[in-house]
Order: structure tokens, then sequence, then C-alpha cells
């Protein structure tokens, strides 16, 4: 591996390799990512990041592969995060991914890559938003992230985006229902792919029932669409949306939702950093797992001995 510097040269320079390499130090969490990601961060902040999710086998990937083709058409550059909950190596959908976008990889303007949520552990989400930032860096226009719209994780995966696309498919009823917590809320488009199907238009209206009573004082109002992602019917209208979405963010509510995020990403980085130099500092003491029998014999409740630590760090006035 090239040092952290070249990586970085490479990725600005929008190198296909070093963009991989980039992504792959990211994976591994070295202190080396941090330092990729200082060096970058500069660079970032021009791409439109996407989120895109829904329920397994909704289409996600086939709809991302039309949508792809459609900015490449407008003379964009995409770069893909797909978010993958399965194993690489068994994910009958993965190997369906990489085949459909094999033939987009030869394509300079676009870069894919799939990431395991298996391999972080609840890291995913700070993994997701730097591999995010590194093809942004890169100076892709339009960087999607698709995750399975599935649990309390993937909000937060998909947080990192934008523009936030939920897409679902006729009769997948109780996915609706599964889903809708969270996920309704911060989603900026519907999408209800499959349209070649019967019931499309009943999950339509589902979903507008649905927004009619959750969505009242809004300034934008997250529009439903329709697309059959095998065809591609519905794509450059669903395109339309997202760039409006963008426009009503630059001129709304961008500074607002940009400080919001800052605040939430230093409030997230100090928490990190303040966790793991106190947890290193008792393992480096041998006393972790005298703190840790404290609480499992209930002399000790885990925000008093937390407490107790931050003085000990910072002094009282913590
Ligand atoms: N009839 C119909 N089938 C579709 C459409 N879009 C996708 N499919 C099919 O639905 C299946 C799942 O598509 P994927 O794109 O892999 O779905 P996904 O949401 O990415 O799935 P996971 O990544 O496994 O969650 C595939 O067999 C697609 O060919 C559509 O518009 N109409
Ligand atoms: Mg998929």
């Amino acid at each position: 591996m090239p040092k952290i510097q070249e990586i970085a040269r490479g990725v600005l320079a929008g190198d296909r390799r070093s963009i991989a390499r980039a992504i792959t130090t990211i994976e591994n969490n070295s202190p080396k990512a941090q330092e990729l990601i200082a060096s970058i961060f500069p660079h970032t902040g021009n791409a439109h990041i996407i989120g895109l999710t829904g329920p397994p086998g909704s289409g996600k990937s086939t709809l991302i592969d039309k949508i792809i083709r459609e900015y490449r058409r407008k003379g964009k550059t995409v770069g893909v995060i797909a978010v993958d909950p399965t194993s690489p190596f068994t994910g009958g959908a993965f190997l369906g991914d990489r085949i459909r976008m094999q033939e987009l990889s030869t394509d300079q303007g676009v870069f894919i890559r799939s990431m395991a949520t298996r391999n972080y552990l609840g890291g995913i989400a700070k993994a997701t938003k730097n591999a995010a930032k590194v093809l942004d860096a890169a100076g892709k226009d339009v960087v999607i992230v698709e995750t399975v719209g599935a649990g309390q994780s993937e909000v937060e995966i998909i947080k990192v985006a934008q523009t936030i696309v939920v897409l679902f498919a006729p009769g997948l009823g109780d996915e609706i229902q599964a889903i809708k917590a969270g996920i309704m809320e911060i989603a900026d488009i519907f999408v209800v792919n499959k349209a070649d199907r019967a019931n499309a238009d009943k999950a339509v209206m589902d979903i507008q029932a649905m927004l009619q009573l959750n969505n009242k004082e809004k300034k934008w109002k997250p529009p439903v669409l329709k697309t059959a992602a095998l065809t591609g019917e519905g794509v450059p209208q669903l395109i339309e949306r997202i760039e409006e979405h963008r426009l009503f963010l630059e001129k709304k509510f961008e500074r607002k939702r940009s400080r919001e995020k800052a605040e939430a990403e230093l409030v997230e980085a100090i928490k990190e950093k303040v966790a793991s130099s106190i947890i290193e500092e008792l393992k480096r003491e041998g006393k972790l797992e005298e703190f840790l029998q404290k609480i499992l014999e209930k002399k000790m409740d885990p925000a008093s001995i937390a407490e107790k630590l931050l003085n000990r760090k910072f002094g009282k006035q913590v």
C-alpha cells in the first residue's frame, strides 16, 4: 500500500485505484483512516449525496443502475456505495449487482463499491459517511448510498445523505409497516418501483395516506413517484425531483442543515475520541475489569462511573 498522502493525492485526482484503496483504509478503521479523511476533507462538500433505501428485493440496485445511466447521459459523474448486509461471497443479490454493474464499471465517470455491514459492528454509519467523503473529494457529482431499509442502523447510515429516497414495491405492504418508523420521517422522495405490476397505484395511495398524517407542517412535501426499474420508466422524472430537492436545500435550508450536520459530526467525533481515550487508559492501567465488575455486581451504575472517569480526566469542572 502506498503512503496515505499518496492515496489522498490520487483520490483528489479521481484515480480509481486510489479511491478503492482509500475506502479499504476506511473499512479497516486504522489510525491512517483519520489522516486520510483529514487531508481530503477540505475538498469535500461538492457532491450531492443521495440515500436510497427500501426493503430487500424492491429493486434498489436495478433502479440505481438506471439512475447512473440517466446521470451519465446528463454528463454527471456518479459514485455508488452499496451497503450490503449479506456476505459478499454468498449473497445472491450482491452477485446480481456485480454482474449488472460490471458493464458500468468500465466507465471512468462511475465508481461502485460494496461495503458489507458484518465487518463493522456498529461503525458502518461512520465508514459509509467517510466513504462518501472519498467519492465526493474524488470529484463525483453525485454519490448514491444504497442500504436495505430494515432497522435503526440503516436509518443512521442513510442520514449521511442530503436527499433520501425510500423505495417500495407493490405487494410489500408488511414491509411498509416495518420500515415506516424512523425512515418515513426522514424520506424526501418516495418511489413505488415495479410499476409494471398490479397494485402499484394502491401502494402509492397507501403512502400518500400515511404522509397526510405525518407531514402536515413540512415545507418540502415528499412526492410519491412510480418507476419500473427494469425498463427505466419514470427514472428521468425521479432525477428531476431529486434535482428539485437539491435546489430546495440550497435555497432554503442548506446552511441550517449543514450547520446541524456539522454539529452532529463534531459531537460524534468528540464522543468517539473521549470514549476511546478513557477506555484505552483504563486498559493500560488494568482497571477496566474492575469497573465492569462494579456494574455487573450493581455496586455502581455506568453513568456514575462515566462521571467519575471524566472528572478524573478533565478535573471537576466537567
Ligand atoms: N417486474 C419488475 N421487476 C423488477 C423491477 N425492478 C427490479 N425488479 C426485479 O426485482 C428483483 C430485485 O431487484 P434488485 O434490484 O436486486 O433489488 P434490491 O432492492 O437491490 O435487492 P437487495 O439489494 O437484495 O435488497 C430482481 O429480480 C429485479 O429484476 C421492476 O420495475 N419491475
Ligand atoms: Mg441491491
